[in-house]
C-alpha cells in the first residue's frame, strides 16, 4: 500500500478548517471512501501527490486539462501576461480576441460575454433566456449538473448525485418549483411537460453530452428533438459545454451533432484551465445584458487577463490538425482495453466512450440515463477506485463522473492503466 502519511495529516487539518477538509465536494473521496489525496504538482498526463507517489491522472482539473499538466505554451502564455499585471477591472485586448476566436468557433456564439466560472455561465444564460422569453421555467434533466446555482441544484448531478443529495438544502421551494426535471434521453417526458406548462417554459437546458452522472450519450434525435420541441413552444435551447466545448471537437458537441442552441456555456478548456467561464449566442438575445439591456451580470474578474492568456494559449493548440481525431482515439482505446479485460476476467462493465470521455459503470450495458446510471454497483466502482490509485492510477473519485484522457496520455499510460486495471478486477475476484 502507498505511504499516504503526508496527504492524512494534511487532510487532518484541512478538515478543521474547510468544510469536509476541501473547497469542492468531490475532492473528499465521499463516494468511494479512504484518505483524499493532496496533489504536489503536476506535469503533462501525471500527477504526483505530497507522498511522492506518482499517477497517471484522469481528472484533468475535471476537464479544463485538455493538453495536459503545466503545458509550456500555457504557462509562458500565463506568466508573460503575469508580468503586465494580474487584473485591472478595465477592459483588455485579450479579452475581444479570445471572444472572436470563440465565436469563431461556434458561430452560434454571435456575442458573448465571459464570466468567473461555469456556474456564473449557466446561472447568467438562464437569466437571458427568462428575460428574452418573459416566462419563468425552466427545464433541465435529471442527472444533469449546471452548477451549484440555486434553481440548478434540482435532481442534479456530479457531486450532488454522489452523495445523494440531488435536490440541496437551502434552495427555497419557490425557486425549485420554477425548475422541471425529466429523464435524460426522453423526448416523451419533455412533450408532456410543454404540454402541461406550455407558454409557461422559457428554456431548456442540456448537457449536449451529459458527464455528470457518468458518462451518458444522447440518443439519436435526443437533442433534434429538444430543438424542435423548444422551437416549437417558443421557448429557448441552451447547451450547456462547460465539459463538451473544445473537448469533443473544436466547435462543441453543437458542432459534433449539428444541433444549433440559442445559447451555450463555457468552462474549463475555454479558459485552460484558469478560474472562467464563458455564455454567449444570438445577437439579440446578448443584446438584452447590461450595459446594453435590461440584464445585470457582473464579475470582478470576469475576463481576467491570466484566464484569457491561458485560453488563447490552449485553443491556439487545439486548433492544430489532427487533435481531436488523437483525442478520441486515447479514449478508444482505453475503454476498449478496460472492457476487454473485465471480459477476461468475467466481471460485467460497462465502457460508453465519446471521444477522451469515458467512464467504468458496474452493470450490464451503458446507461440512457441517471435512474440508469444509478443502478451501477457503487461498492465496486469503490474498490475498482482504489485498486487502481494503489497501481498508480487516479480515476474519479465518484462514479458519477467521467475519465478524462488529455492529448498528454501516451500508449505507455493507457497501457499501464489498463494493466492495472486488470490487478484491480482480479482482486475483487478474490
Ligand atoms: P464550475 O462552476 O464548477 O466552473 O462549472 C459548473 C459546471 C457547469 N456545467 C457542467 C456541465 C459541469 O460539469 C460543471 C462542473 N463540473 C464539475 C465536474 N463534473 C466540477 C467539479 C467540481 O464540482 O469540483
Amino acid at each position: 500500500m502507498p505511504n499516504t502519511r503526508r496527504s492524512e495529516q494534511l487532510f487532518e487539518r484541512a478538515q478543521r478548517i474547510l468544510p469536509g477538509g476541501v473547497n469542492s465536494p468531490v475532492r473528499a473521496f465521499r463516494a468511494v471512501g479512504g484518505t483524499p489525496r493532496f496533489v504536489a504538482r503536476g506535469k503533462g498526463s501525471h500527477i504526483w501527490d505530497v507522498d511522492g507517489n506518482e499517477y497517471v491522472d484522469y481528472i484533468g482539473s475535471w476537464g479544463p486539462l485538455v493538453l495536459g499538466h503545466a503545458v509550456p505554451e500555457v504557462l509562458d502564455a500565463i506568466s508573460d501576461a503575469a508580468q503586465r499585471g494580474t487584473t485591472f477591472g478595465i477592459a483588455t485586448e485579450l479579452e475581444v480576441e479570445l471572444a472572436e476566436i470563440v465565436s469563431a468557433a461556434m458561430p452560434s456564439m454571435e456575442m458573448l460575454r465571459f464570466v468567473a466560472s461555469g456556474t456564473e455561465a449557466t446561472m447568467s444564460a438562464i437569466r437571458v433566456a427568462r428575460a428574452a422569453t418573459g416566462r419563468d421555467l425552466i427545464l433541465k434533466f435529471e442527472g444533469c449538473y449546471h452548477g451549484h446555482a440555486d434553481g440548478l441544484l434540482v435532481q442534479a448531478g456530479s457531486g450532488a448525485a454522489a452523495q445523494s443529495t440531488p435536490d440541496s438544502a437551502g434552495v427555497p421551494a419557490a425557486y425549485a418549483s420554477q425548475t422541471l426535471v425529466a429523464p435524460y434521453n426522453d423526448l416523451a417526458a419533455v412533450e408532456r411537460l410543454f404540454g402541461a406548462y406550455r407558454r409557461s417554459i422559457a428554456v431548456v437546458i442540456v448537457e449536449p453530452i451529459a458527464a455528470n452522472m457518468g458518462l451518458v450519450t444522447p440518443q439519436p434525435g435526443f437533442l433534434e428533438g429538444l430543438r424542435r420541441i423548444t422551437t416549437a413552444n417558443g421557448a429557448l435551447l441552451i447547451f450547456d459545454e462547460v465539459i463538451t466545448g473544445f473537448r469533443v471537437a473544436y466547435g462543441g458537441a453543437q458542432a459534433l451533432f449539428s444541433v444549433t442552441p440559442d445559447l451555450t456555456c463555457l468552462g474549463k478548456v475555454v479558459v485552460g484551465g484558469l478560474p472562467g467561464g464563458a455564455y454567449g449566442g444570438r445577437r439579440e438575445l446578448m443584446e438584452l445584458v447590461a450595459p446594453l439591456g435590461p440584464v445585470y451580470q457582473a464579475g470582478t474578474l470576469a475576463g481576467n487577463p491570466l484566464a484569457m492568456a491561458a485560453g488563447l494559449a490552449t485553443l491556439g493548440l487545439l486548433q492544430k490538425p489532427g487533435t481531436y481525431e488523437r483525442l478520441a482515439q486515447s479514449g478508444e482505446y482505453l475503454a476498449q482495453g478496460l472492457w476487454q479485460v473485465a471480459q477476461e476476467l468475467e466481471t460485467p462493465i460497462a465502457v460508453p466512450q465519446l471521444g477522451s470521455l469515458l467512464t467504468v459503470f458496474f452493470r450490464d450495458g451503458a446507461p440512457w440515463s441517471y435512474r440508469d446510471a444509478i443502478t451501477a454497483d457503487r461498492q465496486r466502482y469503490a474498490a475498482f477506485f482504489h485498486g487502481l490509485l494503489e497501481r498508480g492510477v487516479y480515476f474519479p473519485p465518484s462514479p458519477f463522473e467521467v475519465a478524462f484522457c488529455s492529448l498528454a496520455h501516451t500508449k505507455e499510460d493507457l497501457d499501464a492503466t489498463i494493466e492495472a486495471a486488470r490487478g484491480a478486477l482480479a482482486a475483487f475476484r478474490s
